[in-house]
Parts: C-alpha cells; sequence; structure tokens
C-alpha cells in the first residue's frame, strides 16, 4: 500500500487483494482436500442500458497470466445484453478463487465506464465528446478512465496520463483567468503563448455575462467559446446559448464555435446538441454506474449446473448473419454462419492475443455500439 492508499500492483497480481470469505473459504477447502475443476462465468444480469460494452479484459488478462486456467472473453469493445457471459475462466476452483474480487473490480468499473461514454455519444451523435471527469474519481484510476471512455468512443480525454495515441483535450481552466487583470489578458495571452495546434477555445464565464465575454473572446482569437455557467446561473441554458449564438453571429462570427462543459448528461446533449459544437462531460462519464457483473460457477467437475437465478451450463454467444444473437449452450447446434463472440484469450496460462484500446474502439465503432438510450 502506498501514501495514497493505492493497492499496488504486485499485491493484486498476487491476490492478496481479495475479500476475506475467499481466504477462509480456500482454508477450507484446502484442509478437506476439495478442488473441483469448475467453469465460471461473468454476467450481469441487468444493465444501466440495454447494453454495455466490454472493457477491463486487459487487466484481467494481466491478471490470470500465468495461472493454470483456460480463460474465454468477447474482446475489449464488443457490446454485450444482459444474461449474456462475456468471460468464462476453467480451472481447478482454488487455483484461481481468490482473484474474484479484482478482476470483477477491472470489469465492472471499466465496463461501466465505457458504456457511459458510448451510452452519451450516441446521443451526441457528430458533435464531439470529449472526457474532463478523470477529477471526479481516485487519480490512481485516471489512465483507466480515459481509457475506457476512448473504447466507449469520446473522441479526446483531458488527462495526461491516458494511454498512448488518445487525443488530449482542454485548454485553460477559471483559475487560470483569474491570475490576469482581465478575461481578455488571459485570452490574449493564451493565443499569444499556446501551441499553435491547440485549438483556441477561450473559457467565457469568469466574472461576467457569457454573451459578453463570447463576443470579447471571439474579438480575441477565440475559435470556440467554453460555457461552463455554474448552477446558480442556469436559469435556462438554452436561452444563454441562444443568446450567445445569436450575439456570435450578428457581429460577425458564425464561425466561432460553443462548448459547453459542467455537470453535462447525456440528456443535456440532446436537449442542446443542436445548438452546441462540442461537449466536455466529467462525472456522467467518470462516475458511471459500474456494470453489476458476477462470476459464477455454470458446470463443476463436468456437470453443469448453477445457483438459483444464474443459467447453467458452459455457453457461446452466437452473433448470426441477420445481426441477432444467441446465447446457446456450448454442445448445441452451431447456428448457421454464426460467429461465436467468447474467444480464447488464455491456454493454461498462456496469452494467447494481444490487442490495444485502439483495437477495442475500432470494434466498438464497427459494432454500432450502445444501440439503446437509457433504460426507464
Ligand atoms: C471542471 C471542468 C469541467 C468540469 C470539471 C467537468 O470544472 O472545467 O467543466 O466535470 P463535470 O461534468 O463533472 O462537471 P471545474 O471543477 O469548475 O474547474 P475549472 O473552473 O477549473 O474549469
Amino acid at each position: 500500500m502506498n501514501s495514497f492508499g493505492v493497492v499496488d500492483a504486485v499485491t493484486i497480481k498476487n491476490g492478496a487483494c481479495t475479500d476475506v470469505y475467499f481466504d477462509r473459504t480456500e482454508q477450507i477447502l484446502a484442509a478437506e482436500g476439495r478442488n473441483p475443476r469448475v467453469t465460471m462465468e461473468v454476467t450481469a444480469t441487468s444493465l444501466p442500458w440495454e447494453t454495455g460494452i466490454f472493457a477491463g479484459l486487459d487487466s484481467v488478462i494481466a491478471l490470470l497470466e500465468g495461472l493454470p486456467v483456460d480463460v474465454e472473453a468477447m474482446p475489449e469493445g464488443t457490446p454485450f445484453y444482459a444474461h449474456e457471459p462475456v468471460m468464462r475462466i476453467t480451472g481447478k476452483y482454488r487455483d484461481f478463487m481468490r482473484y474474484e474480487t479484482a478482476l470483477l473490480g477491472f470489469l465492472c468499473h471499466a465496463s461501466g465506464v465505457a458504456s457511459a461514454a458510448a451510452a452519451i455519444k450516441r446521443c451526441a451523435g457528430e458533435k464531439p465528446v470529449l472526457s474532463f471527469g478523470s477529477r471526479r474519481q481516485h487519480p490512481a484510476l485516471s489512465s483507466v478512465i480515459e481509457r475506457s471512455a476512448w473504447i466507449g468512443g469520446v473522441d479526446g480525454v483531458s488527462n495526461t496520463t491516458a494511454p498512448e495515441g488518445i487525443p488530449l483535450s482542454g485548454t485553460m481552466p477559471h483559475a487560470y483567468v483569474m491570475c490576469f487583470k482581465s478575461p481578455v489578458d488571459a485570452w490574449t495571452a493564451f493565443d499569444k503563448r499556446a501551441p499553435a495546434e491547440v485549438p483556441r477555445v477561450m473559457l467565457c464565464d469568469t466574472f461576467c455575462d457569457e454573451k459578453h465575454e463570447s463576443l470579447a473572446a471571439a474579438e480575441h482569437g477565440a475559435t470556440a467559446v467554453r460555457l461552463d455557467t455554474p448552477r446558480s446561473r442556469r436559469g435556462s441554458m438554452r436561452a444563454i446559448l441562444e443568446e450567445v449564438r445569436w450575439e456570435l453571429d450578428l457581429h460577425g462570427h458564425p464561425d466561432v464555435g460553443i462548448f459547453l462543459s459542467g455537470g453535462v448528461t447525456a440528456e443535456d446533449i440532446l436537449r442542446y446538441k443542436d445548438i452546441v459544437d462540442a461537449f466536455g462531460v466529467g462525472g456522467a462519464i467518470a462516475g458511471a454506474p459500474v456494470i453489476d457483473f458476477s462470476l459464477d460457477i455454470v458446470a463443476c467437475d463436468g456437470v453443469p449446473g448453477a445457483k438459483r437465478g444464474k443459467r447453467g451450463g458452459i455457453k457461446q454467444v452466437w452473433l448470426v448473419p441477420d445481426g441477432s444473437r444467441i446465447v446457446l449452450p456450448i454442445t448445441a447446434e452451431v447456428p448457421d454462419g454464426a460467429v461465436g463472440l467468447l474467444e480464447r484469450f488464455i491456454r493454461a496460462g498462456t496469452v494467447l492475443q494481444t490487442w490495444d484500446h485502439h483495437d477495442a474502439r475500432a470494434r466498438m465503432m464497427a459494432s454500432g455500439g450502445i444501440t439503446q438510450k437509457e433504460r426507464d
């Protein structure tokens, strides 16, 4: 454990980051000489949206590599539905049981962020969505959050620890503007000093009315104005946005875009996307509800069966040529032309596939991603 309260990677890899009931179970099973060969599947029985986007597999593979287990899973970026197994692990139970806590944590969190990002991006359509929310979670999770948001389809992220190749976005905080005598001084200095490739998105709500600050920013080099209007001032955000757009157009700045941030939700995006050019989304992505995955035995010493509430037997999720999906026992006949979504990633502890977050994002994009907005 380091000084920030972060459990280190070695502790996780050793299986020491676990729930105490696994310690007790392990000891008693060993004393009783029990260690059945099991297959366990990861499923969610309900989702925050009709579809989820699977993420976090990279960490699970790193966790299980070297253990005497086989692992099949959906590749990262694959959409999934409730009751579909997204992963299965086969091996002697005591050889991997204590990793359940960490592996579910990896999948529940990353898939929750990726699913929220995909749902929000679907609402925004062609309008860019940027992940601004790493500050809403423990900083040790920043890279995971940005990676998952990228897999879910956001157009850029703000945290500098994001994995390689993910575009970084963000220009200035309110504190920057307050370091100058006036917003105009702040924008002018930014325009003068910031690298040429950084968009001139000027923050326009620090002291004054959004309309007047936006006009001033447009006259001092802004390519877009960012409105982060405090909740206490948002009588009607729609009216503020329309007024800013009107005045910018009236004064010869139709090309200056409007960027909205500050507590933006999927509903806000649907409400304002006709007038807003890009969105910065924090908590609605970084603080997304986790996917409620569980890991359950579905076969024990060759006998199919599961606990109450779960479906027994080893399964495959088939994508059939008409685009529909079906979950069948692994022993069932393969539907004509169907492709199995669970692929082998580990055989007897050896990792068989490599990929990265860009591959996962491409898979999500090609699949069509989230298929329905938030359920009621
Ligand atoms: C931060 C940033 C975005 C916010 C966070 C996104 O705002 O400017 O607008 O997170 P959210 O969607 O959860 O609100 P502030 O914390 O107000 O920081 P600053 O004034 O420095 O921009």
